[in-house]
């Protein structure tokens, strides 16, 4: 084990906080359907967030709908939610507001590894998404809103109350990968290159240093190549 990551460890175990692992070229893998498999993450921000982007990627044969990133506070559950309708049909919801976008089904779930980016900013209200690196037309959804940093992201499954209410048939079955999210609206071309060499360091969630926790049967395995 790497010095750095001992010394993360130790740090953690005195803190009682989660550890921090660089999780690159691993994957969660969600082998079953289930209503508890799920991976706990930290929100790290400080204060209300006005503007965000979250990118993940994910490999899956599921053509009912599930939960991609779903991050609940006490008094919103879908305060922000990626959630995937049926193929070539993702929602974000922001602050429990939800806007559908819909892409050609040839660039969908059934053909391999889908890379998903959303970003929202609370001045306009402009949701971006970008699946496979391509945007898609732009929507607005709670212009104004302040999202809450009181909050629990969970992976695999979808929140109904502050860290539960889930139910199998939203659940994630397959697997999850470079999750990251910014405290600000990023250019495609610097997450891109972010993903090239980590240089854009993304400040709320960063797969390369990852708090997370790890709840029923999800098993954590480098990544197929
Ligand atoms: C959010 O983004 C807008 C521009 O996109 C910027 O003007 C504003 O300062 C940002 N807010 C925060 C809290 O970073
Ligand atoms: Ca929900």
């Amino acid at each position: 084990m790497a010095k750095r990551q001992l010394w993360l460890l130790v740090l953690a175990g005195l803190s009682g906080a989660i550890a921090q692992t660089d999780l690159e070229g691993q994957v969660f893998v969600f082998p079953k359907e289930s209503a508890d498999a799920q991976v706990i993450l930290n929100m790290n921000h400080n204060g209300p967030l006005q503007n965000f982007t979250v990118c993940l990627r994910y490999f899956t044969d599921l053509t009912r709908a599930y939960s991609l990133f779903s991050y609940a506070t006490r008094t919103k559950d879908n305060e922000i939610l990626l959630f995937k309708d049926r193929p070539g049909v993702l929602s974000l919801v922001v602050g429990g507001e939800w806007v559908v976008f819909k892409f050609p089904e040839n660039t969908g779930s059934s053909r391999g590894w889908e890379h998903v980016c959303a970003s929202w900013e609370s001045a306009t209200g402009i949701a971006e998404l970008w699946v496979n690196w391509n945007p898609l037309p732009r929507k607005g959804v709670q212009k104004g809103y302040s999202i809450s940093n009181q909050g629990v992201i969970v992976l695999g499954q979808e929140q109904d109350s502050f860290g539960g209410g889930f139910d199998a048939s939203q659940s994630f079955v397959g697997e999850l990968s470079d999750v990251c999210m910014w405290d600000l609206v990023t250019a495609m071309s610097d997450v891109r290159a972010a993903s090239a060499d980590l240089q854009l360091s993304p400040s709320v969630l960063n797969w390369g240093a990852l708090q997370y926790q790890i709840k029923g049967y999800v098993v954590l395995k480098p990544m197929l190549r």
